[in-house]
């Protein structure tokens, strides 16, 4: 059993997401760059936007905003998967949701790794993209065979690492000096490797395969391929990116600008071509790029299956993957056609197409009140406010975009098969938590505590 001679799960990952931000500012210099953008477009929202500011102290959201930060991995095996579930797990982060990217021509699937708990998201919230490489998408057998055997041949993880991950599991955590080193040595799994470990032309023929494939399988360990801030106004940043020589991609993914902002909208930055020393010669790879995202209110089923129909019947329309040429008009079509979405809280609400969350108000505390009893009646009444649950997930179709923005257009294959969620927690080793069910419980949390405080 966990005992107080442990250190909190929620710490550890803390500290976890803050050595994680600092060895990615040491290595990528355009890191810096774009956190004091979004720093500075943070600051000068909020100074101005007093409703913003007030949701935001009451959802807490105000305090995890600045360390706010999502990463993402590409692993090579089962094993490695489910011995990164492991890891992820003396962190609190446990994998929520199953994504399959397969239709947009990525041969992964994914989850993402992430606390669960409101109390726990608010002390750090932060994730980790986690994808798994299909190798059975190589259509060439020798091509599959020797990806196989040489992501066989590798450990991610230091021998220490794995001896601390046991630990933890044994004695129900770690202790002070054994989270910090912990930390260390988890952090080994993400660092960026100069080192190939196959020929160049082993790397050329991977590549040729999809782009992805030779990223998992020519490097000694999974590097860290972007660390995301949070802002909260990406159009400001997307527009003020080149003033700071950053190019965005040509379209922000997710739904369209709203006074009501909902789920996720990101937009990225090509990757860097960097130096790598293969077995035998001197050559470049390209993995590391720049994201950014802005987050809103999480979606019921119903909300959800709304979006996702908006934002197919605009794919449709315009026939082809957004880019740069039809940019334009597919920033039109998604004004246009989700104009059909709702963009106000309340109407979101009574349509039940969002999640909230339900706070008591000083004027419940301090007044005398009268008894309605309902939790409507207590809104009306002034007593409890209605604050938007803010979305902790991922969109299948925008990392889509992310992955095809940063891979290349060349990197999209046609795939004939399909998602296999049971495969996918098959290797994983457990299976993955529906992200639904998290925010219907913490709504119904949320709302307890307000019957239970003002109807006892
Ligand atoms: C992951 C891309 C997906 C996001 O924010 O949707 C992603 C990858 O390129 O490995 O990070
Ligand atoms: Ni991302």
């Amino acid at each position: 059993m966990s005992t107080s001679r442990h250190v909190s799960p929620d710490e550890i990952r803390k500290g976890f997401s803050k050595a994680m931000s600092d060895m990615y500012r040491a290595e990528v210099p355009l890191y810096g760059a774009l956190m004091e953008l979004v720093a500075e477009t943070n600051a000068r929202l909020l100074s101005t936007d007093a409703q913003l500011v007030r949701q935001l102290q009451r959802t807490g959201e105000i305090q995890r905003l600045d360390r706010e930060r999502h990463g993402a991995i590409r692993l090579g095996t089962a094993h490695e998967l489910a011995t990164i579930c492991r890891l992820f797990a003396v962190m609190g982060m446990q994998p929520v949701g199953y994504y399959d990217l397969t239709p947009a021509g990525v041969p992964v699937h994914s989850t993402a790794f992430r606390a669960v708990h409101e109390s726990a998201l608010q002390t750090s919230p932060f994730r980790v993209f986690t994808s798994l490489l299909r190798l059975e998408l190589i259509e060439n057998p020798e091509l599959r065979a020797f990806a196989q055997a040489t992501l066989e041949k590798r450990s991610i993880f230091t021998p220490r690492a794995l001896a601390l991950v046991e630990q933890a599991e044994a004695d129900g955590g770690l202790g002070s000096s054994d989270a910090d080193e912990f930390i260390q040595q988890a952090l080994e799994t993400f660092r960026w490797h100069h080192t190939a470990t196959v020929s160049a032309a082993q790397y050329q023929q991977l590549s040729e395969q999809h782009r992805l494939i030779a990223d998992v399988v020519a490097f000694r360990g999974p590097h860290i391929n972007h660390l995301t801030p949070r802002t909260l106004d990406i159009d400001r940043v997307q527009a003020d990116m080149p003033g700071k020589g950053i190019t965005p991609k040509a379209v922000i993914e997710g739904p369209p600008a709203r006074q009501c902002p909902i789920l996720l909208r990101q937009t990225s930055f090509k990757a860097l071509d960097e130096p790598i020393t293969f077995t035998d010669t001197l050559g470049s790879h390209s993995a590391r790029f720049g994201e950014i995202e802005q987050r809103g209110v999480a979606l019921t089923p119903k909300g959800r299956a709304l979006y996702d129909h908006l934002l197919n019947s605009v794919r449709e329309e315009l026939g082809a993957f957004p880019n740069e040429t039809n940019a334009g008009r597919y920033t039109q079509l998604m004004a246009q056609h989700f104009q059909a979405f709702p963009d106000d809280y309340r109407s979101m609400r009574e349509q039940g197409l969002a999640f909230f969350r339900y706070f008591v108000t000083d004027k419940a505390r301090t007044t005398q009140r009268t008894s309605p009893d309902s939790l409507d009646g207590l809104i009306e009444a002034g007593y409890v406010d209605v604050e938007p649950l803010v979305y902790e997930d991922f969109l299948p179709v925008s990392a889509a975009g992310i992955f095809q923005s940063n891979l290349g257009d060349a990197a999209q294959s046609h795939y004939g098969v399909n998602a296999n969620q049971a495969e996918f927690e098959q290797a994983l080793g457990r299976q993955t938590i529906d992200e639904l069910k998290l925010y219907a419980d913490t709504q119904q949390r949320s709302i307890d505590m307000c019957l239970n405080t003002l109807l006892a």
